[in-house]
């Protein structure tokens, strides 16, 4: 019994000892990749995003020693208006990341571990809402200093950005005074946020007459054929066709220019691919051919008997 008291007596006091000749300071950063604005301005001011934007999160543990770290583990429990994206080294289960490492070692140029993590900004996120995203480093023994163990980093939910193309495709081939033909105005929207009532317009030139088209009204005064795409979710695209013909009185030789362009709701920083142009002619023939089939039909009127 008494033997059974010491032994135990004698694990606990094991067990103080290695913790006492154990002990380290790990640290944690969190901070957001930079893009490409400057260091000076990343620490002013939380990093604006757009709903549906993708951010990417580091999490740098630094072990400032002096013990080399076992079993270190960086949790992060994402707010609710991020979603998991991906992770090299992280596991997530919903929105908490955990991301482990066996040893952190304490000696300088290797005691400095980065995880990345990249996560979604959530599309109703509205605009002016600060997400702040925290993580906790810990390992199974004992931290100088606790103070530095968590660490959190901002971003700010700027209004709505997309990125709207629209791609218009014609016939293709040279075209016959008279002919029908199709031209298809593509719209696409490259986020990252979703968009909302987009409409693709088409001012038609001069010998190109309007026939009809499912969805889209005509303004015989300005000759503008105006589409309703409504709203297209980042990434989605929507093809409209526009029934036309080439009129008859279109003279040989003529080249026609047209113009489809596209537009929404939200803010477009790049509109160089907002309206597309094409040759109705095509491309290796930019012109347009006349041809007529005349017929003559010859009846006999009347017979003169003799
Ligand atoms: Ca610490
Ligand atoms: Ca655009």
């Amino acid at each position: 019994m008494t033997a059974g008291l010491v032994l135990a007596g004698s694990g606990l006091a094991g067990t103080a000892s290695a913790a006492e000749h154990e002990r380290r300071d790990l640290s944690l950063v969190v901070g957001v990749k930079p893009g490409s604005r400057p260091a000076a301005e990343r620490l002013r001011v939380p990093q604006p995003v757009p709903p549906g934007a993708t951010v990417t999160y580091t999490l740098t543990v630094t072990n400032n020693g002096p013990s080399d770290a076992q079993n270190v583990s960086v949790t992060d429990t994402l707010p609710a208006q991020l979603l998991f994206v991906s992770s090299s080294e992280c596991s997530n289960n919903g929105q908490a990341l955990t991301c482990n490492l066996a040893t952190l070692p304490a000696a300088s140029g290797s005691n400095t571990h980065t995880f990345t993590v990249v996560a979604q900004v959530r599309q109703n996120t509205a605009a002016g809402t600060l997400i702040s995203n925290t993580g906790t480093v810990g390992s199974a023994t004992a931290d100088d200093t606790p103070g530095n163990n968590s660490s959190s980093t901002d971003v700010i939910v700027t209004t709505a950005s997309t990125d709207l193309q629209i791609t218009k495709t014609g016939p293709g081939t040279q075209l016959t005074a008279g002919q029908a033909f199709t031209v298809t105005l593509a719209a696409k929207n490259n986020g990252p946020s979703d968009s909302t009532g987009v409409t693709v317009s088409d001012v038609l030139p001069q010998y190109v007459n309007y026939v009809d088209t499912s969805g889209c009204t005509y303004d015989g005064g300005t000759r503008t054929v105006t589409c309703t795409a409504g709203a297209l979710t980042s990434g989605s695209s929507r093809d409209i066709t526009l029934n036309l013909q080439l009129d008859p009185s279109t003279p040989d030789g003529t080249s026609i220019q047209n113009t489809g362009t596209v537009a929404g709701n939200e803010t477009d920083p790049d509109s160089s691919n907002n309206s597309s142009t094409i040759d109705l002619a095509g491309g290796t023939q930019p012109t347009t051919t006349t041809r007529a089939d005349l017929e003559l039909n010859k009846t006999v009127s009347s017979v003169k008997k003799p």
